[in-house]
C-alpha cells in the first residue's frame, strides 16, 4: 500500500493508498458481508429515513432507529454480525498508528443522489481511538469542518482507493458527504458509492 498523504483540518487522507485489485477484493469481501447483513436504511432518531444504505461488520454494528443511535451486538432482525474482512483490517493496521484492532465496521452504501449531512462520530465509549475510513467506488465530496458545529469548513473529493483517518484533534471534528458523483468510477457495475469505517467502538 502507497499512497500521498493530505491533511485537511486534521483529518489525514492517504490519497490512492488501495491498488484497483485490492479495491476489487474488499468489493467480493463486502458482497459476502453484504449476504450476512444486507444494507438497510434506516431511521434517525428524528424518525427522517436515511439517504445512505447500511450493513456492518464486527462484534457490535452501528444502528439507528427511533430509539436513538447506538452500538448493537445483533442486526435488526436479531442474527449476528459477520467477521470484518481480512483485507480491511490489514487497512487498518496500515493507517490506523494504534495496535488495537477495531470491534466494528461500518459499512455505508451512496446509491445515485445519497449523502451525508455533517455529524460527529462520538457513539463509540473511547473517543480516543482513531477511525479509519476506506472509500470504493464512485468520487464523494467530503466536507470536514471543526471539533465544534459552525466553524469553517474544507472540502476535498475522495476517489476510490482513498483513506482518511480520524484521530488526535480531528477525531472529533465534524464531517459529511455532500454528493457523489454517480457513475465516476467503474469499480461497482450498477454504479454508487461504498464508505467503510472501522472503529474501536466497545
Ligand atoms: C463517508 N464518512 O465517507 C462518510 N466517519 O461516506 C464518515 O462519516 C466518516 O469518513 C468517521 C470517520 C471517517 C469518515
Ligand atoms: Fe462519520
Amino acid at each position: 500500500m502507497s499512497g500521498t498523504l493530505v491533511d485537511v483540518n486534521g483529518v489525514r487522507i492517504w490519497k490512492g493508498l488501495l491498488s484497483p485489485d485490492l479495491q476489487r477484493e474488499m468489493v467480493g469481501d463486502l458482497r459476502d458481508v453484504a449476504a450476512v447483513a444486507p444494507f438497510r436504511r434506516y431511521e434517525t432518531p428524528g424518525g427522517k429515513k436515511m439517504s445512505v444504505r447500511m450493513s456492518a461488520a464486527g462484534k457490535v454494528g452501528w444502528v439507528t432507529d427511533r430509539a436513538g443511535y447506538r452500538y448493537d451486538a445483533l442486526q435488526p432482525d436479531g442474527d449476528a454480525w459477520p467477521e470484518i474482512p481480512a483485507t480491511l483490517l490489514d487497512a487498518w493496521s496500515a493507517t490506523s498508528g494504534v495496535e488495537r484492532m477495531p470491534d466494528s465496521c461500518l459499512v455505508n452504501f451512496y446509491g445515485e443522489g445519497a449523502k451525508m449531512g455533517l455529524h460527529q462520530d462520538r457513539d463509540e465509549a473511547d473517543l480516543n481511538w482513531p477511525v479509519v475510513s476506506i472509500s470504493l467506488g464512485d468520487d464523494a465530496l467530503f466536507r470536514v469542518g471543526q471539533v465544534t458545529r459552525g466553524g469553517p469548513t474544507r472540502s476535498v473529493w475522495l476517489k476510490s482507493g482513498d483513506v482518511a483517518v480520524l484521530s488526535g484533534r480531528a477525531r472529533l471534528a465534524y464531517h459529511g458527504i455532500d454528493r457523489i458523483r454517480f457513475r465516476s468510477s467503474s469499480l461497482l457495475a450498477d454504479g454508487g458509492r461504498i464508505n467503510v469505517t472501522m472503529r474501536v467502538a466497545r
